[in-house]
C-alpha cells in the first residue's frame, strides 16, 4: 500500500465514522465515472416509456449517468443509507401510506444531515468540495449505493441487503477528492420471484420496475386524474405502495429507525377508513405538516382516497355482479340511495 492508499483509507474510516454518528446506517464509496451497464437499460427504459408522465426522468440524460457532468471536478461517490422502518404501522383496515412518508420529509432531514456530514470531515481534512443529494438531482442513487458495496438491486428494482432489507433511503455526497472504492455485494434474490408475483399492477419484471404502471407514480406523482382502467387494483394504498418490499423476505430483518423525526402523527397510525375518508383541509394539513405526503396537496391525497372509494374491489364487485339484485349488493354497498350505480 502506497502512503496514497494510507491516506485514502483514513479519509474513508472517517466518512464511515463520521456517518455512523449521525445515524446513517451504511456508508460505502465508488470512483465516479460514467455507468456504464446503466446507460443502455435507463435508454431502453425512457424509449418503452416506463417513466409515464415523469417528465423529469428524460431531461440530463448524460449527467444522470455520469456525476463528473453534474458536479465537476467529482472524484468520488459516497453513498449512504438512512433508515425508515417504523416501530408502529397502521391497521390493516384503514387506507395505507407508505412508510417512507409517516414522518418528517426525508428531503430535508437527511439533507441537513449530509451537510453536517460534509462540515464535519471537512473540519478535520481542510475543506472539500462536493454536493449533496438525497432524491434531489438527476443522479442513479440505487445503482450508486450498489456500486459503493452497501447492497445489490433486487428484482423488485429496490436496493436490498441482508442485514435489513430494503426500508431506507438513499443519499449521496458527490466530492473533489479520491477516496477508495469499496467491494460490491452479490445478489441473493436467487429463485424468489415474491415481488413479482405480488405487485398488483404487474408494474415489475426481473430487475425493472415500469414507473407508469406504479401505484406509487399513480398516486404521488401523476397529476391528473388515475386511469379507470386500474380501478380496483390497488388494493388500499393511497399514498404510495409497500407491497414489493412488504412481500420481500429480506425486509423480514428490517429493525426500527430510531429517527424521531420520521415518527408519525398518532391519527396516521389509529385513522380509521371513514377518518380518511372524510378527512378536512384542516386536518390534513395537521396530520401531515412535514411530511412528503403534502406533496400531492390536499386535493390529492383525496383524489386517491376517492379513486380507492368509488372503484375499490368491494364496490367494484358489488357493481359488476350482475346477478346481484339490489337487497344482495347493498349489503356490500356504502353508497346507497341516489349514488348507487347497482342496474338492478
Ligand atoms: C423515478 C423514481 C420512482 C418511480 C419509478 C420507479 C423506478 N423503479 O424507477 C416511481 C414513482 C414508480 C417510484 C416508486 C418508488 N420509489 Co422511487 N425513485 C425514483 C427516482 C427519482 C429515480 C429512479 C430511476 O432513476 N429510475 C429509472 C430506472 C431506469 O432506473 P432504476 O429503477 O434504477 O432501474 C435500474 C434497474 O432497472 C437496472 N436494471 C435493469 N435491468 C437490470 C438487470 C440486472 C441484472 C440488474 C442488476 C439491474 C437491471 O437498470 C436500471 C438503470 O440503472 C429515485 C431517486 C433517484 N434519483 O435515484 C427514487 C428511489 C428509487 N425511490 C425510492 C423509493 C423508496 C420508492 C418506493 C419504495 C416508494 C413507495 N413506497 O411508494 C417505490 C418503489 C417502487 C419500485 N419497486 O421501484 C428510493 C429507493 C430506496 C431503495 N431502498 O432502493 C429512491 C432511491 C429514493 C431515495 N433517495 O431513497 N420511484
Ligand atoms: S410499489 Fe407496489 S405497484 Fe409499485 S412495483 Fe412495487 S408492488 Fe408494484
Ligand atoms: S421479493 Fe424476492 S425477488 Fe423480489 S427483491 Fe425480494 S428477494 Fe428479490
Amino acid at each position: 500500500m502506497t502512503t496514497s492508499d494510507h491516506v485514502q483509507q483514513d479519509r474513508a474510516q472517517l466518512f464511515k465514522r463520521e456517518a455512523a454518528l449521525l445515524g446513517f446506517i451504511s456508508c460505502g464509496i465508488s470512483k465516479a465515472g460514467l455507468l456504464e451497464e446503466e446507460a443502455p437499460r435507463l435508454e431502453k427504459w425512457l424509449k418503452e416509456a416506463k417513466q409515464g408522465k415523469m417528465g423529469y426522468m428524460e431531461n440530463h440524460f448524460d449527467k444522470r449517468l455520469d456525476p463528473t457532468k453534474l458536479v465537476p471536478g467529482a472524484k468520488s461517490v459516497v453513498s449512504l443509507l438512512y433508515n425508515y422502518f417504523p416501530e408502529q404501522k397502521q391497521s390493516s383496515d384503514s387506507y395505507q401510506i407508505a412508510k417512507y412518508a409517516y414522518g418528517q420529509d426525508y428531503h430535508e432531514v437527511i439533507k441537513n444531515k449530509l451537510k453536517t456530514l460534509l462540515e464535519r470531515v471537512s473540519a478535520q481534512l481542510g475543506q472539500i468540495e462536493g454536493r449533496a443529494f438525497v432524491d434531489s438531482a438527476p443522479i442513479l442513487e440505487k445503482a450508486w449505493a450498489a456500486k459503493s458495496g452497501l447492497g445489490w438491486i433486487g428484482k423488485n428494482s429496490n436496493l436490498l441487503t441482508q442485514q435489513v432489507g430494503s426500508f431506507y433511503f438513499i443519499a449521496e455526497l458527490v466530492l473533489d477528492i479520491d477516496l477508495p472504492q469499496d467491494p460490491i455485494t452479490s445478489d441473493h434474490c436467487g429463485t424468489c420471484t415474491a415481488c413479482i408475483d405480488a405487485c398488483p399492477t404487474q408494474a415489475i419484471t426481473p430487475y425493472e420496475v415500469d414507473g407508469s404502471k406504479c401505484i406509487s407514480y399513480f398516486t404521488i406523482e401523476l397529476k391528473e386524474a388515475i386511469p379507470k382502467e386500474v380501478s380496483g387494483q390497488f388494493q388500499d394504498w393511497a399514498f404510495g405502495c409497500d407491497i414489493c418490499q412488504d412481500v420481500c423476505p429480506w425486509n423480514r430483518f428490517s429493525k426500527s429507525h430510531s429517527e424521531p423525526l420520521f415518527n408519525p402523527d398518532p391519527r396516521l397510525l389509529e385513522n380509521t377508513k371513514k377518518d380518511w375518508e372524510e378527512i378536512t383541509q384542516e386536518v390534513f394539513s395537521q396530520i401531515f405538516k412535514k411530511s412528503a405526503v403534502k406533496r400531492t396537496k390536499y386535493e390529492g391525497f383525496k383524489r386517491n382516497i376517492d379513486f380507492l372509494l368509488d372503484l375499490g374491489p368491494t364496490l367494484e364487485f358489488a357493481a359488476k355482479s350482475v346477478q346481484l339484485n339490489h337487497k344482495f349488493c347493498a349489503q356490500f354497498c356504502v353508497l346507497g340511495g341516489a349514488s348507487c350505480s347497482s342496474t338492478a
